[in-house]
């Protein structure tokens, strides 16, 4: 039984790795005006100084792509497990759901992280590293909901009406009034983003974030990222105070790349963690 893990751009996993790991990779769209581009063609730090310009909009993959790779992977794969961002904010997992359903010789699962980015990524790499050793789509599934009981993640913005024009923000009537005043800290609730904590200053919401991941590590070997949009040195700095708060816990610097970007704006900041 061979199983084939795929994913969807937003996992931001570097082209590279994701080839070494075996990892396929459907993109995301972004659109400019009339231009659309499939995310993976983007370099991050243009698209930002880009959208400074114009605003852009995303699109989830088309339901043909998926069916061409499944198709494709039915040729050397029994199995496919097929890691999307949150099912509550993109259609993108639907889509590879359907195209599951339509796709000959290959039974294809959908896993729904809740979640985006390289948080998403980390169910991508755990799923790709179980596959290699040989294990079925069952038993994928079965370890990436264990670790699901154990990821977490918190993130703040500039702005908060890019999330809003997108329609992404639920539960916003608890900001209203307060909108543009606070940076609230912003988690998945249910699949959906809404408001963790109002919290009036950047550093603050950072600081509450760290005292969650506080309360994690040390009970069990965690795998920690800090997600930045265009801001890697401040990402940097942070990672620094982190690691000398949580020795133990193994941390990366990833990004908000175009897709995840335009929902959020330039500056956004957020930490995921999970087990290893
Ligand atoms: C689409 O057009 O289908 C894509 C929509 C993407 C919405 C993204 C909303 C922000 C997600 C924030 C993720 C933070 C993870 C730590």
């Amino acid at each position: 039984m061979k199983t084939a893990i795929v994913t969807d751009s937003t996992a931001y996993i570097p082209q590279q790795q994701a080839n070494d790991k075996g990892i396929h990779v459907v993109p995301l769209q972004v659109t400019f005006g009339t231009e659309s581009y499939a995310e993976t063609e983007l370099d991050t730090g243009e698209f930002y100084g880009k959208a400074r310009e114009e605003l852009p909009k995303t699109s989830q993959p088309p339901v043909g792509e998926f069916v061409s790779l499944y198709e494709k992977l039915s040729e050397q794969h029994d199995e496919v497990v097929a890691i999307h961002l949150s099912s509550g904010i993109s259609g993108t997992m639907a889509g590879s759901k359907q195209a599951g359903e339509m796709a000959e010789g290959v039974s294809v699962h959908v896993f729904d992280s809740e979640i985006a980015c390289a948080v998403q990524g980390f169910y991508a790499l755990k799923a790709a590293e179980l596959a290699e050793q040989g294990m079925d789509a069952k038993g994928i599934l079965a370890e990436l909901e264990e670790m699901k009981q154990t990821l977490r993640a918190y993130f703040m913005v500039e702005d908060l009406r890019h999330l809003q024009r997108g329609g992404r923000l639920s539960g916003a009537q608890a900001l209203v009034g307060s909108m543009l005043q606070i940076k609230p800290l912003l988690h998945f609730q249910d699949k959906l983003i809404v408001p963790y904590e109002k919290i009036r200053t950047r550093k603050k919401a950072m600081n509450r974030i760290a005292e969650e991941l506080k309360k994690d590590c040390g009970k069990e070997p965690l795998q920690a990222t800090v997600i930045h949009a265009n801001r890697l040195e401040e990402a940097e700095k942070w990672k620094a105070e982190l690691e000398l708060a949580c020795p133990d816990v193994e941390f990366t610097i990833s990004h908000f790349g175009p897709v995840i970007g335009t929902h959020l704006g330039e500056g956004a900041m957020g930490l995921g963690w999970a087990k290893k």
